[in-house]
């Protein structure tokens, strides 16, 4: 049995639904309230130290971390592949996962944070902030700590509009094989970047890649497109959803 440690609205947990959906896989769903900190509570620290979502527990298997749950799941789950069965060809894609995870993963949190995440501190001071936030957190302590109470500065938001805007130039290239990010084959590259593009059109900051990039927002539809898109992205998992958000556009910043 599948069971997934999860919220609704983590990149991180649509990666992973994503891919058990493109398997047409079933698997039983925990809901953890990152608002509430319950990837925090000790029990659930006891499957996942890193004190954040997904975690996969698979019969008795605990694994945690998206791209490593989503490799995982394909190795053992072979029927529909999501990696090339060659050797240079996997290797290839799993570059792309290892940019994916360390350019636009990060990148994304810092808008997410300041645009959507920002009232789950509201109310707190400086000291009140680091004792809540900071001292309990296993990751990220230095995320946290630039971030406070009132948020990341400017340069930091620029710097990440920077690294979305140059991921969207790197698949745009590549889309000029595509229809997927390796060509014809539809990977877990496509996968694991999936959420990201997602989220960023959901804070309203497509327009990052829409005049320079048009094979990415043609990739975007395709994958919309999916049934397993549908599955893994349903009712409730988009920010502008469920928070009222304030949309950063181009226009709001002139
Ligand atoms: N490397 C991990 C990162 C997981 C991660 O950062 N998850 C976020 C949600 S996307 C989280 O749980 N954040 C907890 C928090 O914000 O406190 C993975 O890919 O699974």
């Amino acid at each position: 049995m599948l069971e997934l440690y999860h919220a609704n609205h983590s990149t991180c947990s649509q990666k992973v639904r994503l891919c058990i959906a493109e398997k047409g896989l079933d698997f039983e769903g925990h809901l953890i309230d990152l608002g509430a900190k319950e990837q925090l509570d000790p029990e659930y620290l006891k499957l996942n130290p890193n004190g954040v979502v997904p975690t996969l527990v698979h019969d008795e298997v605990v694994i945690m971390d998206s791209s490593v749950i989503c490799e995982y799941l394909d190795e053992v789950f072979p029927e529909q592949p999501l990696a090339p069965p060659d050797p240079a060809e996997r290797a290839h894609m799993r570059k792309w996962m290892r940019y994916i995870e360390e350019v636009p993963t990060a990148a994304v949190r810092f808008p997410s944070f300041n645009i959507a995440f920002l009232p789950r501190f509201d109310g707190l001071n400086e000291e009140q902030f680091i004792k809540q936030q900071e001292d309990v957190r296993p990751l990220r302590k230095g995320f946290f700590r630039r971030m406070g109470p009132a948020g990341f500065p400017d340069e930091d938001i620029e710097e990440s509009f920077d690294q979305i805007s140059k991921t969207a130039a790197r698949m745009e290239e590549a889309l000029t094989n595509g229809p997927w990010l390796l060509g014809d084959m539809y990977t877990l590259a496509d996968v694991i970047v999936a959420p990201l593009i997602d989220r960023i059109a959901d804070l309203g900051l497509d327009y990052l890649w829409k005049d320079d990039c048009p094979r990415v927002t043609d990739w975007y539809a395709r994958m919309q497109a999916r049934p397993a898109f549908a599955t893994a992205f349903y009712r409730g998992a988009r920010l502008t959803e469920f928070l009222e958000i304030r949309h950063w556009s181009k226009h709001e910043e002139a």
